[in-house]
């Protein structure tokens, strides 16, 4: 450790234990969140899944950040809620106990109240009153009411889907879980399986969801992220009469359906059987066998070779009249569109690799200028023209051609404009323990029957072998007393669903909870969501861009048509944090380089590691952790400590140096701007530039050490508290208001200039900034070192350069 250290007298262990203990005696950070002319700062952070490992670097950066922001606005006169919680139900806690041999209902406790100690330590603005954990009953039984709430409007339904299947963690996984045909937790290859589950109904969303965007203040990569994930597409439905019946598909491009030139439906498709020849028979069927093996994921990227069957039978392309053959291929997905495509190899890629290698025939149906309708196709062609070999459409422009193309069809009763959207439906149940339990009930007599709102909860048991197996049957099946029950509405035996739901169901709505949480007959209470949402600021990982934000959003656009809420969006302004690479890799447990933030905490304190990890660059981009340079915050907090010694003593002078007036007005501005721009690491140079500048005037304005306290006081808040108090002040730091800079102060009223007398550097000097030449020379002239140095001398040439330097040469 360095003597400065040592000498300075700040000893943070002791400091930060105080102020923890003050703000809880005090309840500084536990705002009334009723408090009439107040204004209300929602600042939220995305909440923890609550690991064994604890909170690592990469939270503690997350959680600084967004709480630096909290605190700045609190600086700025808004009542400001801050809360956090644990997103502690889901797959990933249960495989942990599963690995740990603890049972989760264990284990997670423990993991929670760790992640509580460290939460503390790291000095967060958290009110503790209000926080939630997902798995608590008091919470849940909400989760659960959310359920019934849609299921009773008719958006949560229940069909037979092909899921993808993780065999080892023995459960469907959301497409989002799968990454590269892997399952995104155990790597393990993923299956297809045709299971009962439960969906939301987000796609009757999609195009709200979507056109939202546009109207949120966002970081722009994660309105991309959900731009794209939702992904309207506009085309149209067009029928092929074909002898199983009208075969529908979807299309972007009906201007080119000249140029369709065979079919190809999904190896699922229903009329399959119905078209395939005695034939063909034995090739389609073996050939959809091998398909229901490959997960979705993978055939939903395309980048594999194309393969297919003949199915035998025909269909008539509407546009030519013309039979063309039907096949079907892996690479049309049965959940898109109507599971059938027109393939049109002469302008699609992937139905040219497919026509080139079954030779199929490929038709030019676009020209480009200097192209007609015979110059060869050696690639799909996807540019714009001018339609040929297309009948009554020859020499339309690709502009008009699909609106006049799908018109005519229309006319003819052939199909109709449709607009289709990527997103797919949420489904929400799993197979697995660690969950809500769906509340429905299921009835020999009355059918499924939602569990009525007053039995909610319905509570997770406790059972002694909660590991998923290979039935697909969640372990709660095999809990009989609590699996039986009775009909809700007839009273006879029914039994229970067994599913439980997906933990993304728990964190889209955390959020309304958090305000409300002593209320415990309502979910949110109406005053204090009025007053207090939406949220006012989201920061998190971009990592959520598309799940958890979409969902978020959905269940709140929800819950306003059903008139729960008084706003559809959840939060106005989200900002993505960056990622924290240790010596320039990504932390990993089998590279060794995770840093433990615990360790940091106890050498450094939390106020160090607070305004390192802030100084490490912009939120946004994240940073990269490197030992050896956390001393360097560590040694700007020890100098800020004797300042404010040095400040206690000098009573202020009247002057406060020019020079020095526009130094502190400048900071102020750049740790203003760095604030609001994320941009904290400017802040934080912006102080230690300062604190140069006091330094080297040496001149401690109380006003101006006091001022420095405050702006530092989101990055170091113990500190911060414990500077004030120092500096003679009783309340807490984050009662005093954030400074405001002086745009007339910004600019030095007076420069320095360099006296040479030969060249050589003799003397400086301090003019007033507008100063002219004759003044400066006069002024120059009668400098007492200079004139030592001209000794007597006429000087033969005097060169002025303005606001620099002054040459004599003699
Ligand atoms: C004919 C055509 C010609 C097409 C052309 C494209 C280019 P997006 O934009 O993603 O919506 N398609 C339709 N349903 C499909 C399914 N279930 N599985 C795989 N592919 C499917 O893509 C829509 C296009 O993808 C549709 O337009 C269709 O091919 C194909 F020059 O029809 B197109
Ligand atoms: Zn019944």
């Amino acid at each position: 450790m360095s003597d400065e250290r040592e000498n300075s007298g700040y000893h943070p262990e002791q400091v930060e234990s105080k102020w923890r203990e003050r703000w809880k005696q005090r309840g500084t950070n536990a705002p009334d969140l009723d408090r009439p002319g107040s204004e209300p700062f929602y600042n939220l952070m995305m909440f923890p899944y609550p690991s064994a490992e604890g909170l690592h670097v990469g939270n503690m950066f997350a959680f600084t950040g967004s709480d630096v922001f909290g605190r700045y606005q609190r600086l700025r006169g808004k009542t400001v809620f801050e809360p956090i919680g644990y997103d502690a139900f889901g797959i990933h806690s249960e495989n942990f106990a599963i690995k740990m041999g603890i049972h989760p209902g264990e284990l997670i406790p423990r993991n929670i109240a760790n992640f509580r100690r460290q939460l503390e330590r790291v000095g967060g603005m958290f009110d503790w009153r209000h926080t939630v954990d997902t798995t608590d009953p008091s919470y849940y039984k909400w989760t659960q009411w959310l359920f019934l709430q849609l299921y009773k409007a008719g958006k949560a339904y229940k069909k037979k889907a092909a899921v993808n299947w993780c065999p080892t963690d023995k459960t469907v996984l959301a497409n989002e879980q799968v990454e590269g045909g892997l399952c995104e937790r155990c790597k393990t290859p993923v299956e297809q399986r045709v299971l009962e589950q439960w969906f939301f109904k987000i796609t009757d969303y999609a195009g709200r969801l979507l056109d939202n965007i546009d109207g949120l203040d966002w970081s722009d990569s994660t309105r991309g992220a959900q731009r794209n994930w939702i992904g309207r597409s506009e085309g149209a439905e067009v029928d092929f009469p074909s002898p199983a019946g009208t075969l529908r598909v979807y299309t972007t491009r009906p201007d080119t359906i000249f140029g369709a030139t065979f079919m190809v439906l999904a190896p699922e498709h229903p009329f399959i059987d119905a078209l395939t020849t005695p034939v063909q028979r034995g090739a389609v069927d073996a050939y959809r066998a091998e398909a229901l093996k490959t997960d979705l994921v993978a055939r939903r990227t395309g980048e594999k070779s194309k393969t297919g069957v003949f199915t035998g039978g025909f269909a008539i392309n509407p546009a030519t009249g013309t039979p063309i053959p039907v096949w079907i291929a892996d690479y049309v997905l049965m959940e898109y569109g109507t599971g059938a495509i027109m393939a049109v190899p002469g302008h699609d890629e992937r139905d040219f690799a497919f026509a080139t290698k079954f030779a199929l025939p490929i038709i030019r149906v676009i020209a480009a200028p200097g192209e007609s309708a015979s110059t060869p196709l050696t690639e799909a062609h996807h540019g714009h023209g001018v339609l040929v070999n297309s009948g009554p459409f020859d020499g339309v422009s690709t502009a008009e051609a699909p609106r006049k193309v799908t018109s005519w069809l229309k006319a003819k009763g052939a199909g109709e404009g449709k607009t289709l959207y990527r997103l797919h439906d949420w489904c929400i149940s799993r197979q697995r323990y660690w969950g809500p339990p769906i509340p429905i009930i299921y009835c020999e007599a009355c059918g499924p029957q939602p569990v009525p709102e007053q039995d909610l909860p319905v509570v997770l048991p406790p059972i002694e072998d909660f590991r998923p197996d290979d039935s697909g049957v969640s372990p709660l099946a095999r809990h009989r007393e609590w699996y039986h029950v009775a009909c809700p509405k007839c009273g006879k035996q029914g039994r229970r669903e067994t599913d439980v739901s997906d933990t993304f169901l728990d964190s889209a709505w955390y959020f309304l909870r958090y305000p409300s949480t002593e209320f415990t007959d309502r979910p949110f209470d109406k005053e204090r969501t009025k007053r207090w949402l939406p949220v006012a600021t989201y920061i998190g990982g971009n990592e959520h861009a598309v799940l958890h934000l979409l969902y978020a959003r959905f269940i709140t656009m929800v819950l306003k048509d059903l008139g729960h809420l008084e706003f559809e969006e959840p939060f106005l302004r989200f900002r993505a944090h960056g990622m924290i690479v240790k010596d320039g890799a990504k932390m990993s447990k089998s590279r060794g380089n995770v840093v433990i933030p615990d360790e940091y905490i106890n050498k450094w304190g939390a106020d160090t590691f607070r305004t390192y990890l802030m100084f490490l660059g912009p939120l946004g981009d994240g940073g990269d952790f490197r030992d050896d340079s956390v001393s360097g915050p560590r040694r700007f907090l020890e100098r800020m400590w004797l300042l404010v010694g040095d400040a206690g003593d000098v009573s202020v002078g009247p002057g406060v140096p020019p020079g020095l007036l526009a130094k502190w007005h400048r900071a102020k501005q750049r740790a203003t701007e760095g604030m609001e721009s994320l941009r904290y690491n400017t802040a934080i140079a912006a102080l230690m530039e300062l604190l140069n500048a006091v330094k080297d005037e040496g001149a401690h304005p109380r006003a101006l050490v006091d001022e420095m306290i405050v702006m530092l006081a989101p990055f170091a808040p113990h500190f911060a508290e414990e500077c004030w108090e120092r500096m003679g002040h009783a309340t807490s730091v984050f009662d005093a208001r954030w400074p405001a800079f002086d745009p007339a102060l910004l600019i030095e009223s007076t420069v320095e200039i360099v006296i040479q007398v030969n060249g050589k550097v003799r003397s400086k000097l301090t003019v007033a900034r507008d100063a002219d030449e004759a003044t400066v020379l006069a002024a120059a002239l009668v400098d007492g070192a200079t004139k030592k140095f001209l000794a007597g001398r006429e000087p033969k040439k005097r060169i002025y350069v303005p606001g620099r330097l002054v040459n004599l040469v003699v």
